[in-house]
């Protein structure tokens, strides 16, 4: 696999306490005090995360919301407001695509940014955690090292507001105390089948075992991991930002079964994602329309335009739904539109909050 640990710059940030934070950002009321989202109790509610005061009387995502008001009866429990999550989140997007091509989103929160070929990641990664705080208000935790598991491993390491760098020759004694559960992939399985050997708990511990006896413990993910705790890792940073696109649909009360209701409704899916395109200041050069008829039956159309384009308007659908060939007789039970061919504005970056 590897024999040294390379010379690429990898970067992971990871937003702190990250839905609870916005929601203090956009209520200052709850500032200060120990918050969470997640649904009622009535409704049976789980939470998504609790910020770092409420963490303090071990309220944690994934727990009911009936369990954490009993660790901590003052917690101020308010509903998740995904959309504008989405938003801060396509914000995040676009900064760090001024800084490189190479950027893969694993979270709403949370990406691998490779900027070997960037110049000083260090301050490259100062100058994301201080832009994100002066610019959005919120705190990011970042690691900086010459691999993906290792990256990730230091943005966790000074959370919240954590900045912490592993060079190549620190890796060795860094990685021999990282507990095993902190390792990439490592789950609840492989933890059992630890703790049941009874092999340790630390990196360190397991370094003591071959890598045949190893993947006889772990099967095929046994090698992987044998390079992992000694903090080897040669996966790349796979950026994803071609594949995506901007989309909204609609299924209707009842059917439709002429133009002018079709673009009637179509009016407010266009302008939900052209918001969202002009939130993300991302440029496009192709609109996709998709229709579905009462019989499940489905039709896309798609257009493409010669340069990028920032709007569209409504018009102009119109004049794409009537080339469409849309045999409305047979009646429309869901509409939708879809951007993609992206191009992102990054010296226009600004998000309104
Ligand atoms: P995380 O990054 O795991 O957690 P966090 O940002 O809230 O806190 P920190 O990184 O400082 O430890 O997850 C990001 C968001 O994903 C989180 O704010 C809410 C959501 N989420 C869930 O909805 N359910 C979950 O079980 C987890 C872990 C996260
Ligand atoms: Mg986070």
């Amino acid at each position: 696999m590897q024999d040294n640990y390379g010379s690429r710059k990898i970067i992971h940030i990871d937003m702190d306490a990250f839905y609870a934070a916005v929601e203090e950002l956009d209520n200052p009321l709850l500032r200060g005090k120990p918050i969470a989202v997640g649904r009622s109790v009535q409704e049976r509610g789980v939470l998504s995360t609790a910020n770092y005061e409420a963490r303090k009387y071990g309220v944690h995502s994934a727990m009911s919301t009936a369990e954490a008001l009993q660790l901590c009866p003052h917690l101020v429990v308010v509903p998740g407001h995904f959309e504008r999550y989405h938003s801060i989140s396509r914000w995040l997007q676009n900064l760090y695509a001024t800084y490189t091509d190479i950027v893969e989103p694993i979270a709403l929160d949370e990406c691998y940014l490779d900027v070997t070929k960037k110049g000083s990641a260090k301050l490259i990664a100062k100058e994301l955690k201080y832009r994100i705080k002066m610019e959005l208000g919120l705190t990011a935790s970042v690691g900086v090292s010459c691999n993906k598991l290792i990256a990730k491993i230091a943005s966790d390491y000074k959370k919240p507001n954590g900045y912490f760098v592993v060079q190549p020759n620190e890796i060795p004694k860094f990685i021999y105390n990282v507990r095993l559960k902190d390792i990439n992939g490592v789950g609840k399985e492989t933890i059992r089948k630890v703790e049941r050997l009874n092999l340790g708990t630390t990196c360190g511990d397991l370094q003591r075992l071959s890598i045949i006896q190893m993947t006889d413990i772990f099967g095929s993910y046994g090698q992987r991991l044998y390079y992992f705790i000694r903090g080897f890792d040669d996966r790349e940073v796979i950026s994803n930002r071609e594949h995506k696109s901007i989309g909204a649909e609609n299924t209707f009360l009842s059917d439709i079964y002429d133009i002018e209701t079709l673009i009637q409704e179509l009016t407010p899916i266009l302008e939900e994602i052209i918001e969202r395109a002009t939130e993300s200041n991302t440029n496009w050069k192709t609109i996709t329309i998709k229709v579905k008829y009462i019989d499940f039956v489905q039709i896309t159309r798609s257009r493409s335009f010669n340069t990028f384009r920032s709007t569209i308007d409504i018009i102009e659908i119109e004049d794409i739904v009537l080339n469409s060939k849309i045999e409305f007789y047979r009646g429309i039970r869901l509409a939708g539109l879809t951007l993609s061919n992206f191009k992102s504005d990054i010296n226009q970056l600004k998000l309104t909050l």
